[in-house]
């Protein structure tokens, strides 16, 4: 075992991600705050001075180049930036310069975000996506956005996991506005699909040259899971079959075959949409796990189908999430194949307060990125999620995904790198997962890095 390493190719981007919301703190006048103060949160808590990332930039940069990381992903808010309808703060606008200055300044590479599910108030209020007027106001902000954060930039996220805000606030009713129609779902996904097109127009036309003096490069950081049927037998086995396909159709295949043809089909509309074909400079793949498709009689709602169940012998995270890191795999490869684009994992990670789970999670989805490097996918980058505990959504603080801990309930918000934030720093600086840093942090991964337990 001594002396194994898996390189990765010079250049490659170490990064780690973040979104806006979820770490900045001081975000009202949206939809998600007005969400959290009516009692929806699980935890019960609101996000309040989150992370307070908006004050403590600084601190947290600081780190990073510590860590010795590379790039940085973050968003801004656009509830931040036009907290009423039309009225434009100056003053955000210069704090996200100063935050994106500031990160030049440490030698990270920026990847920003415009649109990560959060919506102001007043938008909400009209109709959010289902607003006839939606995509040339949201169109209004990003215009604003793209000309002050112009020279920032070295990749452009359009929008974070579209299919997630579409699908969990307007077909489960999950999330804000909490509607539940396929109608709507299409029609949203429809407006997301056009505002992407357009964004990526708008950002090759303001933005001639990116921070490495080539054209920008503009994507979307797309939530891909793998999918799978469950595997019974008889006619529950060919429903999850089935029902396996129509959620790949319906989910990520429906919204990259857009982008592919440039066309909508049912239920995301029809007809052609200028602009959107071929508009990925990147493909930005988000992944987490594996999901089998299971019949379950009692479930006529959802279709009977239960997306939760976790197979025998398959660890699961503290999200109740299948731990499946042969799916980045063939997801690479998938997507690779289908657009033959550089690929960047905009996102990948672990709910793990104890860190006990991360440092083989980490590892073994690395070593996958490598093995898809290996079979010819032209993988540029690793963002793990997240730099630090954020707010997870629906979830609340309880949930903690970062490589540094951050206890929201501690008055100093005292930054705590676990032991896989130093793992990460010591794969950065060989550029390399090797035997050494594997035995001292995670002995157990040893068969799923360097062993075939994941060559399937
Ligand atoms: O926290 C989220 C993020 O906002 C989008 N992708 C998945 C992460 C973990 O659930």
């Amino acid at each position: 075992m001594a002396g194994e390493r898996l390189e990765f190719p010079k250049g490659f981007v170490w990064g780690t991600s973040t979104a806006g919301h979820q770490i900045e703190g001081h975000n009202s006048h949206s939809d998600w705050w007005r969400f959290e103060h009516e009692g929806k949160i699980k935890d019960g808590t609101v996000s309040g001075k989150c992370m307070d990332y908006w004050n403590r930039y600084e601190e947290d940069h600081d780190l990073m180049t510590t860590l010795g990381y590379k790039a940085f992903r973050l968003g801004i808010e656009w509830a931040k930036i036009e907290p009423d309808d039309g009225r434009i703060d100056r003053a955000a606008i210069e704090r996200y310069k100063k935050i994106l200055q500031s990160l030049r300044d440490h030698n990270l590479q920026i990847c920003l975000t415009l649109y990560h599910w959060v919506l102001p108030l007043w938008f909400a209020d009209k109709g959010g996506w289902l607003w006839e007027d939606a995509v040339a106001r949201f169109m209004k902000f990003t215009e604003i956005a793209v000309n002050e954060f112009a020279e920032f930039p070295d990749l452009w996220v359009t929008l974070n996991e579209p299919l997630v805000p579409a699908a969990a606030g307007y077909l489960a009713g999950e999330f804000p506005p909490e509607k539940k129609s396929i109608k709507f779902y299409g029609k949203v996904t429809g407006k997301l699909l056009r505002a992407h097109a357009l964004n990526y127009e708008l950002i090759h036309k303001t933005v001639k040259k990116g921070p490495d003096g080539n054209p920008p490069k503009v994507g979307v950081a797309t939530a891909y899971q793998h999918i799978v049927p469950w595997g019974s037998s008889g006619p529950a086995g060919l429903h999850e079959k089935i029902m396996a396909r129509v959620f790949v159709s319906g989910s990520f295949n429906g919204w990259d075959g857009a982008v592919e043809t440039g066309r909508l089909k049912y239920p995301f509309g029809k007809g052609a949409v200028p602009g959107l074909k071929d508009s990925y400079d990147y493909c930005g793949v988000n992944y987490y796990m594996r999901q089998s498709i299971k019949f379950d009689s009692k479930l006529k709602d959802r279709a009977f189908v239960d997306f939760e169940s976790v197979p025998p012998g398959i660890e699961k995270t503290q999200m109740g999430w299948q731990i499946y890191p042969p799916g980045l795999y063939h997801t690479l490869m998938n997507v690779w194949r289908r657009f033959k684009k550089p690929i960047y994992i905009t996102e990948n990670g672990i709910a793990d307060d104890t860190d006990s789970q991360r440092p083989k999670y980490l590892l073994e989805h690395l070593a996958q990125v490598h093995r898809a490097i290996k079979d010819g996918a032209d993988v540029r980058g690793y963002y793990q999620w997240s730099f630090i505990d954020n707010f997870e959504w629906k979830e609340g603080f309880c949930k903690k995904f970062g490589l540094v801990a951050v206890n929201h309930a501690d008055p100093d918000l005292k930054r705590e790198p676990r032991p896989s934030a130093h793992m990460y720093s010591e794969i950065i600086k060989e550029n390399a997962i090797t035997s050494e840093i594997l035995k001292k942090y995670a002995p157990g991964a040893n068969e799923g890095v360097f062993g075939s337990k994941w060559r399937i």
